[in-house]
């Protein structure tokens, strides 16, 4: 079993999409539970995916092909996996601010995200503070996180920030915020509790604040 797994992690990192799809197929076919094939090959491919990138060994086209091969395969997990499971990590909210079309950065981080096993509600882009107010009170999610690629749209980040303040729900929720142009010093100024530098770190950052607000 350990040996299939092992191969559905390096097909994925490889981001050969049919052959994860086959052998997590091949995997429900001998009766391994759809958690543990996620689990057990999946994440633990896309943990190793998630380190190259960060450490610059892998580029950004090359995790898209790693991240449609955990979309490919968990089309057939997903109706197998119960909500409570696939979403293990929590649900993360996402979304490009208003006025800002760019989208390519934060479906990379959504992508991951889901691999690393959040239940991501993305918003997609041009999203106003009144919108993330409405999907926090909907969606009740344990991080709201936003991304910006012009310096025009960054103080709609600000703006949200002061919406779910004003909204009465700023503590029920950890926010985090990043793209190019965004920084740590500007992250700490508008008061959000994380920067994600990029994807790799926006999921070790995700997985931080999920851990300190379970405590
Ligand atoms: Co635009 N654009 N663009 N553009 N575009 C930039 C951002 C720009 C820097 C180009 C330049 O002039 N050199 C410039 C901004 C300048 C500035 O504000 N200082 C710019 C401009 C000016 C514009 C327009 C205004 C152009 C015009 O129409 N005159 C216009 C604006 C439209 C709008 O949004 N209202 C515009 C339009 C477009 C396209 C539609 C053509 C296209 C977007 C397509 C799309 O996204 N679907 C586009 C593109 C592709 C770019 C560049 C070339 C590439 C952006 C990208 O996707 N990078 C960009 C120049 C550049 O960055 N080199 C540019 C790859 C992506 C994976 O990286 O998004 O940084 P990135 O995401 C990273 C990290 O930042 C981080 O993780 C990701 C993965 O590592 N990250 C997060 C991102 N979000 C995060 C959220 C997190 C955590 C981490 O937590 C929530």
């Amino acid at each position: 079993m350990e040996e299939l797994f092992e191969k559905m992690a390096e097909a994925l990192i490889a981001g050969k999409q049919d052959e994860v799809k086959k052998l997590s197929q091949d995997a429900l076919d001998k009766g391994i539970a759809a958690k543990q094939i996620l689990d057990k090959g999946l994440l633990a491919g896309m943990d190793v995916v998630g380190k190259r990138f960060k450490a610059g060994d892998m580029f950004i086209p090359e995790v898209l092909l790693c991240a449609r091969c955990m979309h490919g395969a968990m089309d057939i997990l997903k109706p197998l996996l119960s909500e409570s499971d696939a979403a293990g990590a929590g649900t993360y909210v996402i979304g490009t601010v208003e006025g800002d079309l760019h989208d390519i950065g934060k479906n990379l981080v959504s992508m991951m995200l889901q691999g690393a096993g959040f239940k991501v509600v993305d918003l997609g882009t041009n999203i106003t503070a009144a919108q993330f107010v409405d999907a926090v009170k909907t969606h009740k999610p344990k991080i709201i996180g936003m991304s910006a690629l012009l310096t025009t749209t960054m103080p709609k980040m600000e703006q949200t920030i002061a919406a779910l303040k004003e909204a009465g729900i700023r503590d029920q929720v950890k926010i985090m915020a990043g793209g190019a142009p965004v920084t740590q010093d500007f992250v700490d100024k508008i008061g959000a509790d994380a920067y994600g530098a990029n994807a790799a770190s926006a999921v070790d950052k995700a997985k931080e604040l999920v851990a300190y607000t379970s405590v």
